[in-house]
């Protein structure tokens, strides 16, 4: 709840945490850390690597604040949404005037497109859709149940725009899968999943637009993509703005596209809780539902038998990636799964796990015996707080609670003894890339409001 100075404060179930340390405590923590990434009405994910507001860290953040300020959780969604493009496309990117980043504005040329819009200035691709989620949990949480609905009423029209955007532009042959079209709309920018497909993009120099790196002046190089990736990810936006960013187009000539387990997981639990929302607010709730029950069906496709994970599909190959991560877990997350085929998940999870300390344990952003795993190497095998929520929600939706209430304590006791960073070598429990990081907060906050002691059956 926000108090008397505005500043908001702990909720009872924040506050509690329990027997491994004061919740109180870290949620102030986490609360000072969103303040000082604020910019404006949104939140940057961190000060000095990300100045400008990004897409599924806003949800993540909105989904952070729903149980303490209803209107940091709306203003969030609100800035983001203020960038959304007359054909629902919702970009990765909403940018602040100024700041230093690559790439920023002058790199995109949006307005090449006749769809985005000219202010706020935004990047011309997409990121994980959770945005759905981020609505309904602030919603639920409300406490102003008026200004809620009028909030929710007026978002959703944006909220189905957006989805609409992704079923029409980024499936194919009428399928429920969504694709990305570079790996910084996957989230997980420089995971090895991506690394056989980005080899296909031969290029020689002329190819690659001139560009100069900010990040590596600004983190350790050794903590962020290579050059080589830099190249490919500035090629694929050059040839996107060479295409007026024509999704029609876009899908004929891109190099890269991949139907990725953990965003379309995302989408379809999107789906169901926009159809909650749109229920509860007396809304059409039809599209959500008849969208998140194809995506369900058509994630099924995705399973491995061999490996007991979901595989992502690289679209111009025809065939699963040869590699996999904890993301493909994610279906767990959007009640997917039978139960059995959820139990050798679970097995998997027991077995590819990476220790974190004596307590307890958390996922990884690679598995551990992967060669390339590399564990202060960004998405090369980190722990990653978003990809422990979405197993942690899984879990706890299984029924796995013992499991799901350590991944929960390992992430929280991570980051209260080391501080809110974006990723954690996991046998150092060092944090690494950016400091302070707004995105690990808002995760934080919801972890701490959702204890898994609560009297439910256990599985495990
Ligand atoms: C990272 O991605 C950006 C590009 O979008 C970057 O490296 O510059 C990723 O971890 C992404 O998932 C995240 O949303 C973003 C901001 O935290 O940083």
């Amino acid at each position: 709840m926000a108090n008397r100075s505005g500043e908001e404060s702990p909720t009872a179930d924040q506050s509690r945490e329990g027997a491994n340390g004061d919740g109180r405590e870290l949620a102030q923590r986490a609360f000072v850390v969103l303040r000082d990434n604020a910019i404006g009405k949104a939140t940057s994910p961190s000060r000095r690597l990300y100045p400008h507001q990004w897409s599924w860290d806003s949800a993540c953040i909105a989904i952070g604040y729903a149980r303490s300020s209803q209107r940091r959780a709306e203003s969030e969604l609100r800035s983001l949404f203020a960038g959304q493009w007359r054909n629902g496309l919702l970009p990765h990117i909403v940018f602040t005037e100024g700041a230093r980043y690559f790439p920023g504005p002058e790199f995109w040329q949006t307005e090449r497109s006749p769809d985005a819009p000219t202010r706020p200035r935004t990047s011309g691709i997409v990121q994980p859709a959770i945005h759905g989620t981020a609505l309904w949990e602030a919603f639920r949480h409300a406490s102003d149940r008026d200004a809620a609905t009028a909030f929710a009423r007026a978002l959703l029209p944006q909220m189905l725009a957006w989805h609409e955007y992704l079923y029409r532009e980024r499936t194919r042959d009428g399928g429920a899968l969504v694709e990305v079209w570079h790996p910084w709309e996957t989230g997980m920018d420089n995971s090895p999943l991506w690394d056989d497909a980005l080899a296909r993009i031969e290029l020689v120099p002329a190819d690659v637009p001139e560009y100069t790196r900010v990040d590596v002046q600004v983190a350790d190089a050794d903590e962020r993509p290579s050059d080589r990736d830099y190249d490919r990810y500035a090629y694929l936006v050059g040839l996107f703005r060479e295409l007026a960013y024509d999704a029609s187009r876009v899908r004929e000539r891109t190099p890269f596209a991949i139907r990725p387990v953990l965003f379309n997981a995302l989408l379809a639990q999107s789906n169901r809780d926009l159809g909650e929302l749109a229920g509860a607010i007396g809304a059409d709730s039809g599209p959500f539902v008849e969208w998140a029950d194809e995506t369900d069906r058509a994630l099924e496709t995705l399973w491995d038998d061999t490996t007991g994970v979901y595989r992502d599909h690289d679209v111009l190959a025809d065939k699963p990636l040869a590699s996999w991560c904890a993301a493909g877990l994610a279906p767990l997350y959007a009640g997917v799964p039978s139960a059995a085929r959820a139990e050798r998940m679970v097995e998997t999870l027991r077995t590819t796990i990476a220790p974190v300390s004596a307590e307890g344990w958390a996922v990884t952003s690679l598995p551990p015996d992967d060669p390339r795993f590399q564990p202060k190497l960004y998405w090369r095998g980190p722990v990653w707080p978003i990809l422990n929520w979405v197993v942690h929600r899984g879990l706890k939706r299984y029924g796995y609670e013992s499991l799901a209430e350590k991944v929960r304590a390992t992430v929280l006791a991570l980051v209260r003894d080391r501080g809110f960073w974006e990723h954690y070598d996991p046998y150092t429990r060092t944090g690494h890339g950016g400091e302070e990081f707004a995105w690990t907060a808002g995760i934080v906050l919801d972890l701490l409001g959702s204890s898994s002691t609560n009297g439910s059956p256990e599985r495990d």
